[in-house]
């Protein structure tokens, strides 16, 4: 039994979810914010068996797409203070998504 932990941006949130449920996946949403950029995004818990990790994360990926790079606006931080209202233009690669594996010890329902 493994735990799929998977990061996807708000956009792809409903497909992802979808996809994954027509193929009979069991899901959790749990809403999440992204450390760097600090703007939501959704990550999804995937109880499933070994056999089947595959799967669900080619669904991930055909859902999720490639990954693009856009250019924000960043807060302009100098030392440890951050300066009022300047911002700098910062390349960051988006899409795709973050996935991690992870084996599971014990698995029951009560
Ligand atoms: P954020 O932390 O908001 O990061 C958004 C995007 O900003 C990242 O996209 C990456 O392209 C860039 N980025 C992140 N940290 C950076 C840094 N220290 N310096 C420069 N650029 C940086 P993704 O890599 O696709 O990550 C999307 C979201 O997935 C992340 O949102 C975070 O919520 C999660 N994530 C990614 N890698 C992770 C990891 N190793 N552990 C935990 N969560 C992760």
């Amino acid at each position: 039994m493994k735990l799929i932990y998977a990061i996807v941006r708000y956009d792809n949130e409903d497909e992802v979810i979808s996809a994954l449920t027509r193929s009979h996946f069991s899901i959790t949403k749990l809403s999440t914010t992204g450390g760097f950029l600090k703007k939501g995004n959704t990550t999804l818990m995937i109880g499933t068996e070994d056999e089947r990790v595959q799967e669900a994360i080619d669904i991930i990926k055909k859902e999720c797409g490639n990954r693009q790079k856009i250019t924000i606006n960043m807060p302009y931080i100098s030392g440890s203070a951050m300066i009022n209202c300047a911002t700098m233009p910062t390349t960051v690669e988006v899409g795709g998504a973050t996935i991690f594996v992870i084996n599971v010890d014990y698995y029951e329902k009560i």
